[in-house]
């Protein structure tokens, strides 16, 4: 796949491109990632880009010129059917199945804003589809752009081999993963849950969907409305529940992480009186 990344800091992304799986997907040719810089195609002496707004309001806007001009020369080094997407609040949530989708394609234009915003005319003339990574509001587009290049760079074939994450796939299931173990087997007093040191990969995989769902109901209970749940899904999403409202009580001890962010009562209580799916 080629990406092509029209921005006012080509160093800033091309400097975030050169580390971890992506910057090795790069390095073996799985991906490239070129940038085009929109200074580059300013005609006047003080090479401007932006200027204030029409209407009046604070900030600056970036000017239809250089920006139009250095997504055409970017998009003419792109194969055919490669989307021209401007990054920018405006746009549509960006998320796994958009990824998907994006890593199906022969290449990516990505357009990344600075200042206030980008001049409507660009837009119309130059885009194809904007997309957001979220409901916030960042001082540019390079961010969005490296995160929707570092989410579709991994699903390309050959990236992950092995390395396939946990993640992708609970996410695929429209659950969030589940929590993670490693060495020391006791931790400042708290054990590893002993299924998965159990060697029965069965339960262990049962356990995890068990942790997933319950961790889904209780801290995004939107995925579960929106993707719903299969059958051994939901059968433990209600073993879960019962367990949850069998006591009637709090689930004593469980994971401070529940005191920070107030979600609901966490699954896994790490002293053992709390859900342990299978
Ligand atoms: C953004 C987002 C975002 C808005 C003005 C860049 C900034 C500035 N892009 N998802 N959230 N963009 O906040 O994609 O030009």
């Amino acid at each position: 796949m080629q990406i092509e990344v029209v921005t006012l800091f080509p160093e800033m992304v091309r400097g975030a491109l050169a580390h971890g799986v992506v910057g090795r997907a790069i390095e073996r040719g799985l991906a490239r990632v070129g940038t085009e810089d929109v200074r580059a195609h300013t005609s006047d002496p003080h090479r401007t880009v932006d200027d204030r707004p029409y209407g009046g309001g604070p900030g600056m806007v970036l000017k239809p010129e250089p920006l139009l001009a250095a997504i055409r020369a970017a998009h003419a080094r792109l194969p055919a059917g490669s989307p021209r997407i401007c990054l920018s609040a405006q746009g549509e949530v960006f998320d796994q199945a958009s990824a998907h989708e994006l890593a199906g394609l022969p290449g990516l234009l990505l357009v990344a804003g600075r200042y206030e915003g980008i001049d409507e005319r660009a837009i119309e003339l130059g885009m194809d589809r904007e997309l957001s990574i979220g409901d916030y509001v960042l001082s540019g587009g390079e961010i969005p752009a490296l995160a929707v290049i570092d989410a579709v760079v991994r699903l390309l074939p050959g990236v992950l081999g092995d390395e396939r994450s946990s993640i992708e796939e609970s996410f695929a299931e429209g659950l969030l993963d589940w929590p993670h173990y490693t060495r020391p087997e006791v931790f400042e007093g708290r054990a590893v849950p002993q299924v998965l040191l159990s060697g029965n990969h069965a339960a262990v995989r049962r356990w995890r969907l068990g942790q997933s769902v319950a961790r889904t109901w209780s801290r995004r209970p939107d995925l579960l409305a929106l993707h719903g749940l299969a059958a051994e899904a939901s059968g433990l999403l209600n073993e879960y529940l019962a367990a949850r409202a069998g006591g009637g009580r709090k689930v004593e001890g469980e994971s401070h992480e529940q005191d920070r962010s107030g979600n609901r009562e966490e699954p896994h209580d790490p002293r053992g009186s709390g859900f342990q799916a299978g």
